[in-house]
Order: C-alpha cells, then structure tokens, then sequence
C-alpha cells in the first residue's frame, strides 16, 4: 500500500462545532508509516499541538512537543506508534477537539498475503531439489571415483613405505 493523505476529520476538518469524534474517525481508517495527515482548520480559532499520551487525556497543552498554526498543517508519520495531538484553545480539547493516531507497522511484512507467496517459491525450489533426484546416481559415482582416489593415495602410502624400510 502506498502512503496515504488524510485530511483530518475528514470534511470537517479540525474544528470543534459538529462534535465530531476524532477517535472515532481515527480508528475506522487504517493508517501506515509514511501516511500524512492534514489538519484544515481556522487558525484564529484552532491550532494542533502534538502533546504526550498523559497530557492527551488530561487536554493539558502547556508543554506541547510540537506545536502547528498555519490552518493547513500536513503532518507525516513516518514510524509506527501513537500520536496525540489537541487542540490548544481554550475548551477545545475538552469539547472533542482530540485525536490519537494510532499508526501501525507497515502491513506489508507481517500481511499473510504478502507473506504467502514466499511459500510457493518454496514449493517450487523444492521442486528443483527433486529434479535433481534422476542425477542421484551422478554424484555417487563421483563418490566412487573418490574412493579409488583414496585406494591410490594408499597405495602410494604403502609404496613410500616399502621405499623406506
Ligand atoms: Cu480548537
């Protein structure tokens, strides 16, 4: 899957009027590293501040670890984990004005239909093991040749031998 653009709240942006759950929205889509997320929003009303899980919960926005106020902030993730952010104005976050973007590991290793194929080329290799079963013979026979080898080293062996006594 390729990185995706959200626009936050989808057409209703981010804001606090609708009472749109972001949490909500948040958890029916399905994001991946990579993906960039948009917040649309009117700046002299609303801003984003990405603030930790317990500030998240508890909407404290005074110490923010990132803060965005353009009203047309993209935002990417580009690694797995959580990110909260708020809305840092008075009463927002409070109202609803949240999102916890859950962003998973990149579906595509652990994705058993990914994953899946490998296990065909396994057969496959497999396959070409047991076309190599008509050729047993072959190197057996090598094998042979290498115990004559071994009965001529002897030999020369036993010569050397006799040379010496
Ligand atoms: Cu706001």
């Amino acid at each position: 899957m390729l990185p995706k653009e959200r626009v936050v709240g989808d057409s209703a942006g981010w804001a606090v009027i609708g009472n749109m759950d972001y949490n909500k929205w948040a958890s029916s889509k399905s994001f991946q590293p990579g993906d960039t997320f948009l917040f649309q929003y009117n700046p002299s009303y609303h801003n984003v501040l990405q603030v930790s899980r317990s500030d998240f919960h508890t909407c404290d926005a005074t110490s923010p670890i990132a803060t965005y106020a353009t009203g047309n902030d993209s935002i990417v993730i580009r690694s797995p984990g959580h990110y909260y952010y708020i809305c840092g104005f008075m009463g927002h976050c409070q109202a609803g004005q949240k999102v916890d973007l859950r962003v998973p590991r990149n579906i595509g290793p652990d994705g058993s239909p990914i994953s899946s194929p490998t296990l065909p080329s396994n057969v496959s290799s497999i396959a070409e093991a047991s076309a190599y079963g008509p050729m047993a013979p072959g190197p057996s026979h090598s094998n042979g040749h290498f115990v004559v080898f071994h009965y001529a080293l002897l030999c020369f062996g036993f010569g050397l031998l006799f040379i010496f006594i």
